[in-house]
């Protein structure tokens, strides 16, 4: 029996890190030094809970290319590589393109529309997609004809509030659906909605044995999700929560074999 690998691909920041996009936020001075002692602190935070990390080339021309999550959606073994609604991000794609498949892993991607992977979350085999100002409805339908053959149904989610669907919101382990009401659109389309008591304790993400990895800006919200069980790991990133990057933007988790 061969174990499922436990891998996280990263891209270190760019040196044009302050200048990337800004959608709902005010821009407000970047402490380049101190983002990348925090994307060292986030990496390394991975590697302690057992999972190796994968650079993906340095973009440093790419000013958002350390938010690596929207160049790339894991669908089991296949990696899909993004079309990011930005014209400015449609460069970073490549290098996660060339490093999925040195990892041996087939690679599709969308033949129409814009998605980024920011948009993408997953329940078990439900692939909720945010229809948002960066994932177009074509973008959607091409990648429910990637995810389909694949045993992977895909639901559109409309997303208004904040820039991705996973900025709104994402899920515990049991697949509870958590969120900072203020920012979700429809809390009630969630089967399991559970509200958190602040923004940047919407975001979660799952390193296995009931370990979250969370923003330390959201200690209440971490004290809720060790209330339900959990244990909540937190890594402060407050200079890319000032880009509008949140926990799960800065890496992809990788825990299939390659497909076929
Ligand atoms: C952007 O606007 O694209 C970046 N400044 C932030 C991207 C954050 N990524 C994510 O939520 N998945």
């Amino acid at each position: 029996m061969t174990t499922a690998p436990r891998r996280a691909l990263v891209r270190a920041p760019s040196p044009r890190l302050a200048q990337g996009l800004l959608t709902h936020l005010d821009r407000v001075p970047v402490d380049a030094e101190l983002a990348v002692r925090q994307w060292s602190d986030y990496t390394r935070a991975l590697t302690e809970a057992g999972w190796d990390t994968v650079e993906v080339p340095a973009a440093p021309e790419c000013p958002d290319g350390v938010f690596v999550e929207d160049t790339v959606v894991m669908i089991g073994g296949t990696a899909v590589i993004t079309s990011p609604g930005a014209d400015e991000r449609k460069p970073e794609t490549m290098g996660t393109s060339v490093t999925v498949r040195a990892l041996g892993y087939p690679t599709a991607t969308l033949d129409a529309g814009t998605l980024d992977g920011g948009d993408v979350l997953k329940i078990g085999r439900t692939v909720y997609v945010g229809r948002t100002l960066r994932t177009s409805a074509e973008g959607i339908a091409s990648l429910r004809r990637i995810c389909e053959p694949l045993g992977h149904r895909v639901v559109a989610v409309p997303t208004t509030k904040v820039l991705h669907l996973k900025s709104a919101v994402t899920a515990l382990p049991d697949g509870t659906v958590i969120g900072y009401e203020p920012l979700v659109d429809d809390p009630g389309f969630w089967p399991h909605f559970r509200p958190m008591p602040e923004e940047g304790g919407s975001h979660v993400v799952d390193l296995g044995e009931g370990r979250l990895l969370m923003a330390a800006s959201a200690p209440r919200s971490a004290e809720l999700i060790a209330d339900l069980g959990f244990t909540p790991i937190p890594v402060d990133i407050s200079e890319f929560e000032k880009l509008e990057g949140c926990v799960t933007c800065l890496s992809v988790r990788v825990r299939h074999a390659p497909d076929g």
